[in-house]
């Protein structure tokens, strides 16, 4: 093999490495609740997005998502979860929580303005027979 095959064949190499890191590890993947008294918590940074920005929780069962505001940018200071008549401000520096009870379903939350977003996955409790 010359050096120029070599170095074609490391490139290639290097690319596949690259799209398998930017489509497997790099897409954001459903974070489960911990259940906590029979309430399904999840802490949520805000910092230019929501991290973990999709969440996996079962339906029928409260939910408390605790929202850790950790900038000033006004853009995160409102979440709005239209589903559950959600509005809240969200404090810079501080943890805001807030508790709905969630039929199955998908629902997006948002930023006040609708630029930043996350999802709310509600599992049924039990599969559908
Ligand atoms: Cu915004």
């Amino acid at each position: 093999m010359t050096t120029g095959q070599m170095a074609v064949t490391l490139g290639g190499l290097a690319a596949i490495v690259w799209i398998n890191w930017y489509f497997f590890a790099a897409t954001p993947r459903a974070v489960a609740a911990s259940v906590d008294a029979g309430v399904q918590r999840v802490r949520i940074d805000v910092k230019g997005g929501y991290t973990p920005s999709v969440i996996r929780v079962r339906a029928g069962a409260p939910v408390r998502l605790e929202f850790h505001r950790d900038e000033t940018n006004p853009c995160t200071e409102e979440v709005v979860l239209p589903a559950f008549g959600i509005r809240t401000y969200l404090p810079a520096h501080q943890t805001t929580a807030v508790g709905f009870t969630p039929a199955a379903g998908t629902y997006e939350f948002a930023c006040g303005m609708g630029m930043v977003h996350g999802t709310l996955i509600a599992e049924p409790a039990e599969p559908p027979a």
